[in-house]
């Protein structure tokens, strides 16, 4: 389909930073407390997905109460925040800082959307807070990705229709949540993860914006 892209919305955790390694710490230890096995590879569900959700991927059908998990993503949520303290700019995954320089010289509206509720304590000590127009996080919407609802609103904000938007994403229901809001999806690694997305690209270094923006009418 061609399109006329008028905006690009960035994912936060996979595409801009790899915080899915301080997640994971967090999870690790809040499994470790309680006992329950978590590896690395448990860790990889998780990609994208809201915090709610991800306590019910750890205790995987272990029996606690509503009370009880409150307390316990609070905890992670805890030694997440802890963690998510010594993040600066150095941290920015390759190639995203030279992707927003030429986005931003060409004119588009740059947008964040990431489920997370840390996402704008990240995105201040990455000190981006100036290059987005609109930072849409876990507290913007009820329904998570893959519903398009978070896209859909960020595009809102921006006044931009959805089919004028291009999203990176890392996640797979972050692309589904993208082609849903009938946006172009800009997939972030490995085919087996992002192959249904309009574009694939190992990492955020090897985006081709020319061959995306052949796009444009
Ligand atoms: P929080 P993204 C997502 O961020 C993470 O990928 C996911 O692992 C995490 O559970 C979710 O944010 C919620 O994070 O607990 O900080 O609210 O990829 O949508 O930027
Ligand atoms: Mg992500």
């Amino acid at each position: 389909m061609k399109r006329s892209l008028k905006a690009f919305i960035f994912d936060l955790d996979g595409v801009i930073t790899d915080t899915a390694e301080f997640h994971y710490q967090a999870w690790k230890r809040l499994a470790a407390e309680e006992g329950i096995p978590f590896t690395r590879k448990d860790n990889e569900e998780l990609r994208g997905v809201s915090r709610e959700r991800s306590l019910e991927l750890v205790l995987a059908g272990r029996e606690y109460t509503a009370e009880e998990k409150k307390l316990l993503m609070d905890r992670k949520n805890q030694y997440y925040k802890e963690l998510i303290t010594t993040i600066t700019p150095d941290d920015l995954l390759p190639g995203v800082a030279d992707l927003i320089k030429k986005l931003k010289e060409n004119g588009y509206k740059l947008a964040l959307a990431s489920a997370s509720k840390n996402a704008k304590t990240v995105i201040k000590n990455l000190e981006l807070e100036e290059v987005f127009e609109y930072i849409a996080d876990g507290y913007s919407v009820q329904n998570s990705k893959p519903a398009p609802d978070l896209f859909l609103f960020t595009a809102n904000k921006i006044g931009v229709s959805p089919e004028n938007c291009a999203v990176f994403e890392d996640a797979r229901s972050g692309v589904e949540a993208a082609l849903a809001a009938n946006m172009l999806a800009v997939g972030i690694g490995p085919a087996e993860r992002v192959g249904i997305a309009d574009y694939v690209y190992e990492t955020m270094a090897d985006v081709d914006l020319d061959e995306i923006l052949g796009e444009r009418e």
